[in-house]
């Protein structure tokens, strides 16, 4: 079997077993340290209600992120307020961690809006992205403008594994790196892009790939939230600086199906799931802050409890949404709809 797991050139704070490697003082201080545990509990227990949510038929379709909520809090958590980001469609705990409204985000899967009915520039997260890497182009463009304007902002991109497999992968970075930007390019390598496995995607480890193109590539153990967070402030800090990318290659897994629509046994081992559900994200940082005396057994309680109360609003307001108006359907499609779409469309409402 191939592997995807850790590797010893993985930057690391927190041990699996929620022991610290070295120094584990990356600047935060306690009530950021319990936020981090906070919004993890949330992602993950909104991801599960989302699973329910489409398997009820709320939802249209979904994609978890189960198992990858340290890489996606960790790295969000590390942005400034100006600072922008361009998902694709996996990053629903970035999204909460960013404070997007989760109803309006939700609005995408559900299908009552063209996109997420949030508004990109305000929340400084752009619309979810589905066509793989596209985002990536966006964000080294967006960063350039940042650049140009003296903003001092970053963007960063979040992309899989199977991105950088795109031209777009390789040619925002060609463009990052020869104008410099100020953009982070955040890699979840979850070691699949659907059943196509990381083996066939690449012959060397992602992070390498920033070499060649003159920037420098990180790798980091992803299911470790506080090693996510250092990597990606330390990128931060360099974009704002003018020093330019960085690649970040975060090693984790998706322990669900790639969406609602893929039974991901089909092409994995269960030994591969197992082995990654013991390096689970929150359980490491759980027992980390238990150990270093940041949190007591009561406040996991009172996030686990948080967490199932905003998530039964999150239910209700989300199946209370209803279907958009019939017109939008062909409304955003055309400058100027042609007559054979305004004749069928004047039956159908004159009916
Ligand atoms: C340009 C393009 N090609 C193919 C697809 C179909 N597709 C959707 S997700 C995906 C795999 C993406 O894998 P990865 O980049 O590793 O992200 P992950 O799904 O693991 O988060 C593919 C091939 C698409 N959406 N866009
Ligand atoms: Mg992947």
């Amino acid at each position: 079997m191939r592997d995807t797991g850790p590797s010893d050139d993985m930057v690391r704070h927190v041990a699996p077993d929620g022991t610290a490697v070295g120094d584990v003082d990356v600047g935060l201080d306690e009530g950021d340290l319990r936020e981090l545990l906070r919004l993890m509990v949330r992602a993950r227990r909104l991801d599960r209600e989302c699973m329910a949510l489409q398997r009820q038929g709320e939802l249209t379709v979904y994609p978890p992120f189960e198992g990858q909520e340290a890489a996606q809090v960790g790295s969000a958590f590390a942005l400034g307020p100006s600072d922008f980001v361009f998902p694709s469609f996996r990053e629903l705990a970035a999204a909460i961690a960013r404070g997007v409204d989760v109803v309006e985000y939700l609005q995408y899967h559900r299908g009552t809006w063209h996109g997420g009915a949030y508004d990109p520039i305000a929340a400084r997260f752009a619309p979810i992205c589905v066509p793989v890497a596209t985002q990536i182009v966006h964000a080294v463009g967006w960063a350039l403008g940042a650049k140009l304007d003296g903003i001092g902002a970053c963007a960063l991109a979040y992309f899989g594994d199977g991105a950088t497999s795109e031209g777009d992968f390789h040619e925002a970075a060609n463009m990052a790196a020869v104008f410099r930007v100020p953009v982070v390019l955040f890699c979840q390598n979850n070691g699949w892009a659907i059943s196509v496995p990381l083996s066939e995607q690449t012959a060397v480890p992602i992070a390498r790939r920033a070499g060649g193109y003159g920037f420098p590539g990180v790798r980091v153990d992803g299911n470790d939230v506080l090693a996510v967070y250092a990597v990606t402030r330390a990128a931060v800090e360099r974009a704002r600086a003018g020093e330019g990318p960085t690649l970040i290659e975060a090693i984790t897994y998706r322990i669900g199906p790639h969406t609602t629509a893929d039974d991901a046994t089909r092409y994995r081992a269960p030994e591969e799931v197992e082995r990654w559900r013991r390096l689970d994200p929150i359980e490491r940082y759980r027992r980390f802050l238990l150990g270093a005396g940041i949190v007591g057994e009561e406040f996991v309680a009172a996030c686990e409890a948080e967490a199932e109360a905003w998530v039964a609003e999150v239910r209700t307001a989300v199946t209370a949404l209803g279907p958009p108006p019939e017109d939008e359907m062909v409304a955003f499609a055309f400058a100027e709809p042609p007559t054979t779409l305004t004749r069928e469309w004047r039956e159908r409402t004159d009916a």
